[in-house]
């Protein structure tokens, strides 16, 4: 990995906002591309913020700022992310279930399609089952992810399921299901056809899903 690489790497995981944009824009004007910066500097740093929060070595103040952080870069790579013509991989809608007010570690799984080349629709949090059922009208996603964090609102994501089933769409798209009370024997139970731990399986599962992994 080139030296500036790491330093955007680096400078995820510390979370330093102040440093990022000038380091992307560096980054760039010594002839990276987009796609390199954001697969070979960012998306490491992320994975590795990842690894340290669930670890217990970084909390979620610091997880969010990295997350900032993150952003911050791909508000300048987005463009050109675009102009370069990179493929579209395929669409990912996502949202945390009714009853539910958690959406960091949502916003990560977002944050990380988009990285790998999905068109991710966000439908926030505390989305009813009918809300996803019209939301996918629209969409028309390849995948839709939810996610909960509270054991009391699993079944909001059941209650999607069959909402989903009972409009005659369900089979139009994969659904990823993930959060941390969630786990494979429970997507397996409430007919979900995948589950993932953390923001990086996400993105493995909806490539896998699309055909592109
Ligand atoms: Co709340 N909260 N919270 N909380 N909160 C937890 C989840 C809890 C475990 C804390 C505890 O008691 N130890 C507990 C849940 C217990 C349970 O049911 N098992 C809890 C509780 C009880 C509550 C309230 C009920 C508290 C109260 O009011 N009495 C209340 C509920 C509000 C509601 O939702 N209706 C509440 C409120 C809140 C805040 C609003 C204050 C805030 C949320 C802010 C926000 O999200 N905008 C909050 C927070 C921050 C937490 C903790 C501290 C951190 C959660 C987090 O963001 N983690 C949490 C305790 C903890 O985890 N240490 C806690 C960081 C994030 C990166 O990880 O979300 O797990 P995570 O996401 C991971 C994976 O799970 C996975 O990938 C992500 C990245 O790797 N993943 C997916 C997530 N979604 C996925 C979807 C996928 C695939 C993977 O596919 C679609």
């Amino acid at each position: 990995m080139s030296e500036i690489l790491s330093e955007i790497s680096t400078t995820v995981i510390r979370g330093n906002l102040d440093e990022i944009e000038d380091l992307t824009e560096d980054a760039l004007g010594g002839g990276l591309d987009a796609q390199q910066i954001l697969n070979e500097g960012l998306m490491p740093g992320m994975d590795h913020v990842g690894v340290e929060f669930r670890a217990g070595r970084m909390f979620v103040p610091e997880v969010l700022r990295s997350a900032r952080t993150m952003q911050r870069s791909m508000d300048i790579l987005k463009p050109l992310l675009a102009e370069e013509g990179v493929a579209m991989v395929g669409k990912v809608m996502l949202g945390t279930v009714e009853g539910d007010l958690h959406d960091i570690g949502k916003n990560l799984v977002g944050m990380m399609c988009e990285g790998a080349g999905f068109e991710v629709q966000d439908l926030g949090k505390n989305i009813s089952p009918e809300g996803f059922v019209v939301a996918v009208k629209e969409f028309n996603p390849d995948v839709v992810g939810m996610s909960a964090l509270l054991t009391t609102t699993m079944r909001s994501m059941e209650h999607t399921i069959d909402a989903l089933q009972e409009a005659g769409v369900r089979d139009q798209f994969k659904v990823m299901v993930g959060g941390a009370p969630v786990t494979k024997d429970f997507a397996d139970q409430i007919g979900a056809d995948g589950y993932a731990s953390n923001a990086a399986a996400a993105v493995d599962l909806a490539k896998q899903f699309v055909g592109a992994a």
